[in-house]
This record gives structure tokens, C-alpha cells and sequence, in this order.
């Protein structure tokens, strides 16, 4: 063989090495089906950091709890055994308590509502809390305004929530919330949801229209109603050794792939609440749209009142009234 031959190949080889050595991948995870408003938030992410990154960053992505359950993700990202999850606020007060507030039963009115609190300072503020627990927070997402499903009955007054057994998360702020309405709550995970359902173990669930729509819930839940009683945060969690290993440049590269990730995450639950409705009467769910919200919140009253005590009245009213 010629030696400028030789010489050529080696230098590709080694090229071709180098480039190997020099991508690093991590991987993503959700705990639901990749067609869905979590699913598009991970696929952008994972784009957008390969892009930003010119590939040296590649970004493996896992859908409907295959690595694990959105408590053991957390957990294996703050050991650091996996290196980013995307999820609920579920499970999020085991490992951060001053993220327990968002989850309080009608405190935002709305999506925009809770949109802006989150990007605004209260919630940037509230990024900077993951870090001491071992998490770099790259941004809120969300899972949207969560609504009531079940067999029994529909619901079109708080009374008609009392004694039903009902699928939760396993979120303290919730489970108080929903005790306090009478409901016998029923924490799990969600990929056991819809065998518990279907097996009658439980009796509904409460989930964003998106979530309902992707777990195909409408196969094995009668009632909807749009109680809207809670709205669920979604966030993009790093494993802070993780991110503090990146150079300033590809940490600015994996902040803005969570931005744009968002974008696209919101979008879709926007989507996904326009047609559900109509979806899920397609399904053959008997859908209530309307209810009278104040009887919810006033029956409520009593846990508000264990909440003001334990998260400060103002601390909530800031939430409330933020504009
Ligand atoms: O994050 O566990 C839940 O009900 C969540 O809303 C769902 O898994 C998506």
C-alpha cells in the first residue's frame, strides 16, 4: 500500500475516533406515551441540544415510565444513574418541600395564570431550590389544569366526589386537598393507573385532558368533568454534577433546548384541552363542562386553612394576585 494511502486512512480512523470519543449521550425520560405533550417537550429537547451542540451532545429519549416511574427518575437523576427527566410535580415534595406550594388545589385560575408565575420571579426563584438537592431545574413545563374522571357517577358538585376512591398522585398537597373533599385517596404511580381502573381497584383519577387522552383512560373511565381543580407543573430536571460539567457555552445550549421544549410542551397542552372535550365524547365519555368552581373551593375551606398555616397566607395571596 502506497504510504500517502496509509497516511489518509489513518488520519480518517483517527478522525472518525475522535468524533466518537467526543459525543456524549445522556438520556430523557416521561412517564407516558411519546404522542403526547410530554413526549413532544423531550423530542424538542433532545433536537434542539443535538442542534445547539453540533452533535457532540446526544439526547436518548424514553417514554411511558420505561426507565421508571416519575418518583424513581427523580430519584435515579439526583443520584445521578440517569442524567435528565422530564416530569410532573407529583412526586417533587419528597425531594424539594418548598415546591409543595404549586400544587395547591385552585390557586392559579388558569393555564396563562400559572404560565406567568412560573416564568415570572416566584417561580425562576423556585428553579434555584432543586439546586442544594442535587438537581440543576432547567425550566417549567406543564402538564396542564387536571380534571376528575370516574365510573360512579358524574360529577357536578363537590357531594358527588364524597367516598369515591380515586387514583392520586403521590403528592402530599393533593392528597390533604382531596381527603378534605371526601374522596378516599389512592396514591400510585402512573403506569398502574389504567389497570386499576380497568380491574375497578379504583374507582377515577384526576389528570390533565392531555394526560387522559394519552393513556387512552376514555377506555376504561365513563365520567369526565372539568373540575379544573388543580393545575400540574411539568419541569426539566438535570442532575446538577451533570450540568456543571458542561462548559458555559453547552449550559446555555441545554437552558434554551428547555425553552423552546417548553414552547412546544404548552402548545400541545393548549391542543389537547381544545379537542378533548370533543375527543372524548367521540370515546363515548359522558363529558361535564360546566360546574360551579366556587363550590369546590369553598368546600375546600378547611384544608386552605391548614395550608395558609403551613405555607403562609401571603406566600399564597403572592401566587393569587401575581399580575
Ligand atoms: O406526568 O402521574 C400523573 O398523574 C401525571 O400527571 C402523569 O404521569 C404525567
Amino acid at each position: 500500500m502506497k504510504l500517502s494511502k496509509l497516511v489518509i486512512g489513518l488520519s480518517l480512523a483517527v478522525g472518525f475516533m475522535a468524533t466518537v470519543a467526543a459525543q456524549t449521550t445522556m438520556r430523557i425520560n416521561i412517564s407516558i406515551a411519546q404522542n403526547s405533550h410530554q413526549g413532544v417537550g423531550i423530542d424538542t429537547f433532545a433536537k434542539e441540544v443535538e442542534k445547539g451542540t453540533a452533535g457532540r451532545y446526544k439526547i436518548q429519549t424514553f417514554y411511558s415510565a420505561s426507565l421508571g416511574s416519575e418518583r424513581e427518575s427523580i430519584e435515579a437523576v439526583q443520584l445521578g444513574t440517569q442524567e435528565l427527566t422530564f416530569s410532573s410535580t407529583g412526586p417533587v415534595p419528597n425531594f424539594v418541600p418548598e415546591a409543595k406550594i404549586l400544587d395547591i388545589p385552585f390557586l392559579f385560575r388558569d393555564k396563562a395564570h400559572a404560565r406567568a408565575v412560573l416564568d415570572g420571579p416566584i417561580g425562576q426563584e423556585m428553579l434555584a431550590k432543586f439546586e442544594p438537592k442535587g438537581f440543576k431545574a432547567l425550566a417549567w413545563g406543564e402538564n396542564g389544569m387536571r380534571n376528575m374522571t370516574n365510573n360512579k357517577r358524574a360529577i357536578n358538585a363537590p357531594d358527588d366526589l364524597k367516598g369515591l376512591k380515586i387514583r392520586t398522585m403521590e403528592n402530599p398537597v393533593h392528597v390533604a386537598a382531596y381527603k378534605g373533599l371526601g374522596i378516599v385517596t389512592t396514591p400510585m404511580a402512573m403506569q398502574e393507573v389504567f389497570t386499576a381502573l380497568q380491574q375497578g381497584t379504583v374507582d377515577g383519577q384526576e389528570n390533565p385532558l392531555s394526560v387522559i387522552m394519552a393513556a387512552k383512560l376514555d377506555q376504561v373511565q365513563k365520567h369526565v368533568s372539568l373540575t379544573g381543580h388543580v393545575y400540574s407543573p411539568a419541569i426539566f430536571l438535570m442532575n446538577k454534577a451533570a450540568f456543571d460539567k458542561l462548559s458555559p457555552a453547552d449550559q446555555k445550549v441545554f437552558l434554551e433546548a428547555a425553552k423552546v421544549a417548553v414552547k412546544a410542551n404548552r402548545a400541545r397542552v393548549d391542543a389537547d384541552d381544545a379537542m378533548g372535550v370533543t375527543y372524548l365524547r367521540g370515546k363515548g365519555m359522558n363529558v361535564v363542562e360546566t360546574l360551579d368552581k366556587t363550590k369546590f373551593v369553598s368546600a375546600l375551606a378547611p384544608v386552605y386553612a391548614d395550608f395558609e398555616k403551613q405555607f403562609g397566607k401571603a406566600n399564597m395571596d403572592k401566587i393569587r394576585n401575581y399580575k
